[in-house]
């Protein structure tokens, strides 16, 4: 990951590195402008790129303020391959697949249906796992009885998006099973802690 705050003086040019995957600028000055391949965005704009495009900022009319962030994308890379077909014919089966699509479902004990897709960059480590992401959230009250006994609250959220966080071990990238792109283990869903506290 990468982060870096950027002060860009009238005509000056900053040309983007392309190496990492996932790339933004967040423009923090209240009158800047740049110019991106023709594109003109203001302030308070996050403007997210293309991998690999290639990109020059300017700022045509004075100094400019911004951040530039990014990084690699979530998840972990993984191979998808079929352990049943010789694709390269040397007599060696698992393969990595072409690149594509791939898409997986499963239909649970309750009646719901989920549907699992990846794209494959085809080859070793072609594809990437869901990844992880978890906000919490903690809000602390704290009161006093007398001088020497306090009491306080505390209210808690774990997850607080409620985002579906898979257990990356548990998938799997051999289109021949019927597990194929299905994790079997998610951690846990939001979650909210409530607490009391005496001290004396
Ligand atoms: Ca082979």
């Amino acid at each position: 990951m990468f982060y870096a705050d950027v002060s860009l003086s009238a005509g000056v040019k900053l040309w983007i590195p392309t190496e990492h995957e996932e790339r933004a600028i967040f423009i923090v000055d209240g009158s800047a402008e740049f110019q991106l391949n023709g594109g003109t965005f203001n302030a308070s704009q996050l403007v997210v790129f293309k991998p690999g495009a290639e990109i020059v900022l300017t700022a045509p009319l004075k100094s400019d303020r911004l951040i530039l962030l990014g990084g690699e994308p979530l998840g972990t890379p993984f191979t998808i391959f079929n352990s049943n077909i010789d694709a390269d014919q040397n007599g060696i089966l698992f393969d990595p697949l072409p690149a594509g699509s791939f898409t997986s479902s499963r239909t649970f004990a309750n009646g719901e249906t989920f549907n699992f897709a990846v794209d494959n960059k085809g080859g070793v480590n072609g594809a990437r796992l869901p990844g992880f992401f978890s906000v919490d959230l903690r809000l602390a009250y704290k009161f006093s009885f007398t001088e020497r006994i306090n009491a306080g609250f505390t209210f808690e959220v774990f997850n607080l998006a409620n985002r579906t966080n898979y257990d990356e071990l548990t998938v799997s990238g051999n289109t021949s099973q019927s597990t194929f792109l299905i994790p079997s283990v998610a951690k846990p869903p939001r979650t909210l802690q409530l607490g009391f506290r005496i001290a004396f």
